[in-house]
This record gives structure tokens, C-alpha cells and sequence, in this order.
């Protein structure tokens, strides 16, 4: 496509969205018609795609949560658009960046698992593999965030109301979906996935709940029309609304239906594929492999046994095969409060049928069990039923072919302890795969210095399709004019980021300070307390010394607490306090600056994200699976301080001790260390810490009577019962100790820090999610490039 059809075709698709001529349209209909143009491009080589991939072995990628952000950006640039489009805009005085900043992010995940299947999305298309995206066309994404006295407030999100060009509603690909009290129609809505440097379109397939008529007519005609509209908007519910926990369960009736909802139209469309394109199901298991992105899509499982069974015909045997032929299965957390257990009643009343053969699997397991002569009290506990409960990861885990932890610690630590007892049985299934994270839109697009700096060094663009090339930049780590030009580049970024928040929430920020970042969901065992207890030792260090010397630096924090996470909205209101009270203090003014970006998003983090120094990624040893934060900062030149914890571990074994920071108590340790662990003596014994937990409840900091922070001080100190838990006071001196040392490193030898930036961006490679998607393609669902 020339420049020239691109500014015709934004022309006439502004037209057609807005009604108006070009001259008059706002940015937000110029988003539109551009977005539009796109799609139009891409609609034949996505055509081709599809009917490539639906003759060839596939994956599914089965996800409740695909957390996008923007597209338009990401699609110019996989497809080499960017100049075109900013020149054909600037024909309508209209500005690309502008016109960007328009889009909503299509936030439709939580976090780090969300995240991951847009990542894999992504890193599919770019090296031409079948791999397709299930999920639900959510009308509220994850809630918006803003503070009110520095606590968290919700707001919905109704990211696509005003429109959105890159979803294709498939009025002819819709499937009904029935449930025990209701029927619905499920309507795909299709998202174009395009690729790096490749003609391939993916598909990510989005599920929206409609009803079966727009009205019920016998109700509307006994004049309820009112009951009418109710029985229409509890069909909408399916789709309406992302449950906003992170790592966490909640039992939600809707939440169940919601899961069953885009698992059963999925795999109809699958199954109808299968016959089409081979005429029997007969090797269905050959032609497609499903991969369930934690237990969220694992009714799948049964749902898939009563097609072929009640449907097509298939014995229960012939079908099983077929199931523990098709399945792979994805734990993304060792947090036993997001293991999903279901009481029976809700499947009575939901899907009879579905618990039925859920209880078939549990008869069988059992008998399986005995057979192989394990004890019953073994077979209680592994069962896919017990104690009036349906245990998801117990019937995925008999399921599956394969079952796969996200880092290497991880994957160690679900099979000596979260499913030890399966490793026990099946140890064949269990294998690793190390996340990863796509290098377009996490280093190429978000950081456009940087890439080109990389480009130049390297002589073409090539990295951004093979992220290993970074290895042949290891002669620069020497090179004092490149390390001077990477520090230039960090501090463009932190110019940009500084004026970036001065418009978005009126702070300023010093560029010569050490920007210092955790950015992720706010939980207790991500530490973003000992963080803050940090500040405020640091301040109150400070105060008492005001002539210390003290490396200035810019605490940044983002992230969202579940709203009825109690304890981590008071975590927020905690930093914001602190903020409050550093940033508005004399004494430290120049030197200490707190900035909690609200409504934490994609898009904010790609603002973040280049201007950063400092990682954090302070998980309590043990409790983060992976991580994938720490590798896109690592990617962008910001050091890791961190805990051996989750890929943090293979971060360090990639650059060297010598090129990360780690503190901390580890995770083979901890056992041991908890046995004599009393946090009381700790907050006595460590200078300083005692009047920092004072200060939790001395009237220092205010939470208007709330109680919040009294309840954080028992938490740690356990007044009431508190332990403790995440080993916060534990690691508190190590961190400091660490965390101080960073921040003089910093300003010690500018080169040598420059030179370690370059390490971690050099050793990047292996966090890209191309090689995960690859080790995927390989070793699980056994696919191979189809290139149109
Ligand atoms: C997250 C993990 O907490 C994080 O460590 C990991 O990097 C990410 O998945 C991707 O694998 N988990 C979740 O977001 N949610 C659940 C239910 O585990």
C-alpha cells in the first residue's frame, strides 16, 4: 500500500464514521477511520490466513483473559505502516501521536496471565504459526482506577463504546450455547493479530452472550415487557463484565457461566471445522491441541466429552482418548487461594449434564487410582470431587497431555510441592516453560531510541523478529561513546516520562534522579510494602540528618488492588500517604519524590517502562511464578533488584550476579528461617524499623480514622495473629542494605552503570516470547510455520 492509498483510504473511512468531511472529523474519528483502513488492508492476507490454518494442525489458545491494550500502533507497525500513516495524517493536519493517544486499551486481563496470551498472540503471528486466541468480548474490561484521598476508587471501563474497528462481528459463525435455566446465543467477534515483517494474520476470537431474540414476545405481549428487558439483560450479564481478581478465587454463579460460555462455543467451532475440513472427528485429536491458560477455561474438558459423545456419537472411551489427546494445561501461580473449586450445586443447577461427566471422571480416576494401588486416602485428595467440590486443576492435571509450569523455579516448586502428588503419578507430563515477552511492542515500539540505537549497532532491523542477534552487541559493553549514548537515551526517556505525568497528574519529577519502579497488581506477596516501609525509613533518615547525603530519587509505583482486597487498597492508600507527606516536605525536597501513576494499564507502561533504572520485583521468595515485568524492564535497560524469585532467578543466571541486584531470604531457605522467625524482635532488632511500624500507628500518617493502618501494622507485627506471612520484616535490613547500593551505583560511574544496562538488554533474547512460543510449538503443541 502506497502512502497515497493510505491517505485516500483514512479519508474515506473517516467519512463513513463520522459523516463528516475530513477537514471537520475530531482525532478520535480520525482513530476510527485509520483503524478502519487498516483492517480493510489486512482483510485479504487474514482471509488466506485462516483458511491456511484451519487446514492444518492448530492450536487453541482457551483464555479468559487477553489484556491487548492499543492496536492501532502495534498493527502500523508489524506492518511497516508508521511513516505512511504519519504522513497521510499530517495531510489532515492531523499529529500519528495524537491521534494514538485516542484509543482505549482494550484492558479485557488483570495482569501478568493476561498479558502472557497477548504476548503469545503476538510472537504466533510474527513466526507464522496456527495459533489461535479463545476468549470473551468482555463490554466492561478491568475497572478504572483513580484515587480519592489517596484510596483506590472503581469506575467501569467501557472501552469500546465509542467504537472499535479491530473486532469483526461473525453474525454467521454464532453458536448456541445452553445452560440448564437458560439459552443464549454466543456471537464471535474477531480481532486480526497481525505479525512482524510477515503477510500471516492470527485471529484472536472474541465471544460476545446475546440473547435468542431481542424480545421475548409472549412476555412482551402479556404486557411484561418489563420482565422481558430483565430476562435480556441476564444474558447480557454473561459477557458484561472481567472479574477484576488477580490470583485470586472467587465462586462466583456468573463467573462459572462465563467460563462455560466461551468454552463450549469454542470448541463447537472446532469441532465443526474438524468435520468440515476432514469430514469425521475421528483425528481430532491429531489436527488440534488446546491449550488452557490456567484452570479458568478447564470445563472445556467435559464439554468436549459430551460433544462427542452426545453429539457425534462417541463411546466414552473413544472420546477420553481424544481428551487426554487434545488437552495442555498452564498453572500460573502456586497461591492456593486461586486454586478454582466449584461447589456441585452450582453445576446442578447450570449444566446437569456437564457434572455428570464430571462425576464419570471422578469414578473412573478413583478406580484408575486403586487399581494402580495408590491409598484411598491419596485418591480423596486427588479426586476431581470431593468434599462437595469440583476441583479444576485436579481434572485438569488427570486430563492432560501436558502440564507446564511459566519459570524454571516455578515449574521445580508445583512439582515437589502445589502438585506433587500428580508429578508423583504422571512426572512425563510435567515440563517447563519459561515466559517471555514480545520485544515489538516492549523494546521496538515503546522505546524508539533504544531501537534504533540497536538497529544502527547491529546494521538492520532484524533483532526485532530474533532477539538473540542483541548477543553480537557484547563488544559495545566497553565502548565508551555507545554506553554515553544509552545513558543519553534513558535520560530522553525520563524527560519524556517527566512530562508525560506533569499532564496526566500535575507532578513533577526530576530527570537526574534515579527512577526507581515497581509496577504490577498490588498483592501482599509482591511486597510493594516493604517498598514503602523502605521510603519511609529512608525519610525519616533524613529528618534526622538533614544534611545527609542522600542519591535523589523518584519512587514510582502503579497498580491496582481487587477491590474487595482489602488489605492491598490499604497498601495504595499507605504509598499515597507517604507520598504525600515526602513530596510536600522541604527537607527532602530535590531528593525523594513518590508518584503512584493511577489507573496502571498497558499503555501507561510503555511510558514507564524506558524510563526506568530500577526494576523492583521484591516477591517474598517462592510465591511469583514467573514474573514478566522484570523481563520487558530488562529488555528496555533498567536493573533488576530483586528476590530469587520466579524468572527473576533466570534473569541473574543470564547477565551475572555482578549485573542484577538480589537481597533476601531464598526459597529453600525459608522453612528454616520461619521456624525462629518472630517479626516483633526483627522491628526491635534492625535500626530504624521500630519507628517506621510506629509510624503505622503513632498518628504520623493518617488513615482518617480507618483503621487500615492499624490493620498493615498487625499484619506484620501480629498483635492479633499476624505473622508476617510474606516475610517483609525478614528481609527488610537486605533490601535496604541493596537498595541503597544501587542507588550509589548509580550515581558512581555513570559508564559502568551504562555498561550493565547494556548486559541486561544484550542477554534479553531469551525472555522474548518468540522463544517461548517456539519451545511451545516444539515440545507441546507440535506445529509448524504455515506461511500464505
Ligand atoms: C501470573 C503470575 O502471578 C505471574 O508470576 C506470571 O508471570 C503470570 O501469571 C504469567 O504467567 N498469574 C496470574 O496473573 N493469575 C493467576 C490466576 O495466576
Amino acid at each position: 500500500m502506497t502512502h497515497a492509498d493510505l491517505t485516500t483510504a483514512i479519508a474515506g473511512q473517516v467519512r463513513a464514521f463520522s459523516g463528516k468531511n475530513a477537514s471537520s472529523a475530531t482525532p478520535m474519528e480520525y482513530w476510527q477511520g485509520t483503524a478502519a483502513a487498516v483492517v480493510d488492508h489486512l482483510a485479504e492476507n487474514w482471509q488466506k490466513t485462516e483458511e491456511r490454518y484451519n487446514a492444518s494442525r492448530m492450536q487453541h489458545y482457551f483464555s479468559a483473559e487477553f489484556l491487548m491494550g492499543r492496536a492501532l500502533l502495534n498493527n502500523l507497525n508489524n506492518l511497516g505502516m508508521i511513516e505512511d500513516a504519519t504522513k497521510a495524517l499530517a495531510e489532515f493536519g492531523q499529529d500519528l501521536s495524537n491521534v494514538l493517544e485516542e484509543e482505549h486499551d482494550a484492558a479485557l486481563g488483570n495482569g501478568g496471565l493476561g498479558r502472557l496470551a497477548a504476548c503469545f498472540l503476538d510472537s504466533s503471528a510474527t513466526q507464522d504459526l496456527p495459533v489461535r486466541g479463545y476468549g470473551i468480548l468482555y463490554r466492561y474490561g478491568l475497572f478504572k482506577q483513580f484515587f480519592e484521598n489517596g484510596n483506590q476508587r472503581e469506575e467501569p471501563d467501557p472501552w469500546m463504546e465509542e467504537g472499535y474497528p479491530f473486532v469483526i462481528r461473525r453474525e454467521e459463525n454464532q453458536k448456541l450455547i445452553e445452560y440448564a435455566d437458560l439459552k443464549v446465543r454466543a456471537i464471535p467477534y474477531d480481532m486480526p493479530i497481525t505479525g512482524y515483517g510477515t503477510d500471516n494474520v492470527g485471529t484472536l476470537r472474541l465471544w460476545k452472550a446475546e440473547p435468542m431474540a431481542e424480545f421475548d414476545y409472549n412476555a412482551f405481549n402479556s404486557q411484561d415487557f418489563t420482565g422481558a428487558i430483565v430476562e435480556r439483560e441476564r444474558v447480557n450479564d454473561i459477557s458484561r463484565v472481567l472479574y477484576p481478581n488477580d490470583s485470586s478465587f472467587e465462586g462466583k454463579v456468573l463467573r462459572v457461566r462465563q467460563q462455560y460460555f466461551f468454552c463450549s462455543a469454542s470448541l463447537q467451532q472446532i469441532v465443526d471445522n474438524e468435520i468440515a475440513q476432514r469430514g469425521s472427528l475421528k483425528d481430532f485429536a491429531a489436527f488440534n491441541s488446546i491449550q488452557l491458560n490456567d484452570t479458568h477455561p478447564v470445563l472445556a474438558i467435559p464439554e468436549l466429552m459430551r460433544i462427542l459423545m452426545d453429539e457425534h456419537g462417541f463411546g466414552w472411551d473413544e472420546a477420553w482418548k481424544i481428551v487426554q489427546g487434545t488437552f495442555a494445561y498452564t498453572n500460573h501461580t502456586v497461591l492456593a487461594e486461586a486454586l478454582e473449586t466449584w461447589e456441585i450445586s452450582i453445576f446442578d443447577r447450570l449444566f446437569p449434564r456437564i457434572r455428570e461427566i464430571i462425576f464419570e471422571i471422578d469414578r473412573r480416576f478413583r478406580e484408575e487410582m486403586a487399581a494402580a494401588g495408590y491409598d484411598q486416602g491419596k485418591i480423596d485428595y486427588m479426586a476431581p470431587v470431593s468434599g462437595n467440590r469440583i476441583r479444576m486443576a485436579w481434572i485438569a492435571c488427570y486430563a492432560a497431555f501436558s502440564i507446564n509450569g511459566v519459570a524454571a523455579l516455578h515449574t521445580e516448586i508445583i512439582k515437589a510441592d502445589t502438585l506433587k502428588d500428580w508429578h508423583d503419578v504422571w512426572p512425563e507430563k510435567f515440563n517447563n516453560k519459561t515466559n517471555g515477552v514480545t520485544p515489538r511492542r516492549w523494546l521496538d515500539q515503546c522505546n524508539p531510541r533504544l531501537s534504533a540505537l540497536l538497529t544502527e549497532l547491529l546494521g538492520s532491523n532484524a533483532w526485532v523478529r530474533d532477539l538473540d542477534l542483541l548477543k553480537n552487541l557484547e563488544g559495545y559493553l566497553n565502548d565508551a561513546d555507545v554506553l554515553d549514548r544509552l545513558n543519553a537515551i534513558k535520560h530522553a526517556n525520563k524527560v519524556d516520562f517527566a512530562a508525560w505525568i506533569k499532564n496526566r497528574q500535575g507532578i513533577d519529577v526530576n530527570p537526574e534522579a534515579v527512577f526507581d519502579t515497581q509496577i504490577k497488581r498490588l498483592h501482599e506477596y509482591k511486597r510493594q510494602l516493604l517498598n514503602a516501609l523502605y521510603i519511609l525509613d529512608l525519610y525519616f533518615q533524613i529528618k534526622e540528618n538533614p544534611s545527609m547525603e542522600v542519591p535523589p530519587r523518584v519512587f514510582i509505583f502503579g497498580a491496582k488492588a481487587a477491590p474487595g482486597y482489602v488489605r492491598a487498597k490499604a497498601i495504595i492508600k499507605l504509598i499515597n500517604t507517604i507520598g504525600e507527606l515526602v513530596n510536600n516536605d522541604a527537607d527532602v525536597a530535590g531528593r525523594l519524590k513518590v508518584v503512584f501513576v493511577e489507573n496502571y494499564n498497558v499503555s501507561p507502561a510503555e511510558h514507564i517502562i524506558p524510563a526506568t533504572d530500577v526494576s523492583e520485583q521484591i516477591s517474598t521468595a517462592g510465591k511469583e511464578a514467573s514474573g514478566t515485568g522484570n523481563m520487558k524492564f530488562m529488555m528496555n535497560g533498567a536493573l533488576t533488584l530483586g528476590t530469587m524469585d520466579g524468572a527473576n532467578v533466570e534473569i541473574v543466571d543470564a547477565v551475572g550476579n555482578e549485573n542484577a541486584y538480589i537481597f533476601g531470604a531464598q526459597e529453600d531457605e525459608l522453612p528454616e528461617l520461619r521456624k525462629t522467625y518472630d517479626p516483633r524482635r526483627t522491628a526491635a532488632e534492625v535500626p530504624g524499623l521500630q519507628r517506621v511500624m510506629d509510624a503505622l500507628v503513632d498518628g504520623t500518617l493518617d488513615d482518617a480514622g480507618t483503621g487500615l493502618f492499624h490493620d498493615l501494622h498487625n499484619s506484620l507485627l501480629g498483635e492479633w495473629g499476624g505473622s508476617d506471612e510474606y516475610y517483609v520484616l525478614g528481609d527488610f535490613a537486605s533490601y535496604r542494605a541493596t537498595r541503597d547500593r544501587v542507588a550509589a551505583d548509580y550515581f558512581a560511574d555513570r559508564r559502568h552503570w551504562a555498561a550493565m544496562c547494556l548486559k541486561n538488554i544484550i542477554e534479553s533474547g531469551r525472555f522474548s516470547s518468540d522463544r517461548t512460543i517456539r519451545d511451545y510449538a516444539r515440545e507441546v503443541w507440535k506445529i509448524e510455520a504455515q506461511k500464505i
